[in-house]
C-alpha cells in the first residue's frame, strides 16, 4: 500500500501561478496522481506540467513510486493554476487525487 504525504508546498508567481512541493511515498506500493483542482475555485484551470527541452508540456498523471519522494520544482514537473479571479485574497487549497490514496488537500500560501 502507498502512504502519500505532501511536504513544503509553495505557490510562486502573480498571474499564472506555479505550485511546487514534495510528494512523499513512505509506503510499500506505488500510487498515481490522477487529479488536481482548487477547492475554492473549482472552475480554475489546474494543469500538471513537465519540462522537456526547456519547454513546458502538459502531462496527465504522475507516478509516485514506493519509498520515493517526487519533487515538483522549477524546471521540472510542476502544477500550474490558470484563470483565477484577480482579487483572490483567501488562501488556496489544492485538492490532489491519487488512484489508491484518495484525496489529499494541500494548503497553499504565497511565498514571495
Ligand atoms: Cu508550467
Amino acid at each position: 500500500m502507498p502512504e502519500i504525504s505532501v511536504r513544503s508546498p509553495r505557490l510562486i508567481g502573480s498571474e499564472d501561478l506555479a505550485v511546487f512541493m514534495l510528494i512523499v511515498n513512505d509506503g510499500t506500493g506505488s500510487d498515481i496522481l490522477t487529479g488536481y483542482s482548487l477547492k475554492e475555485f473549482p472552475a480554475a484551470r489546474v494543469e500538471l506540467h513537465d519540462v522537456k527541452n526547456g519547454k513546458m508540456t502538459k502531462i496527465k498523471t504522475l507516478k509516485i513510486p514506493a519509498h520515493e519522494i517526487v519533487s515538483l520544482k522549477r524546471g521540472s514537473i510542476h502544477i500550474m493554476l490558470f484563470d483565477l479571479p484577480v482579487e483572490q485574497e483567501k488562501e488556496l487549497t489544492l485538492v490532489l487525487q491519487f488512484e489508491k490514496s484518495g484525496t489529499i488537500e494541500v494548503n497553499l500560501a504565497t511565498n514571495d
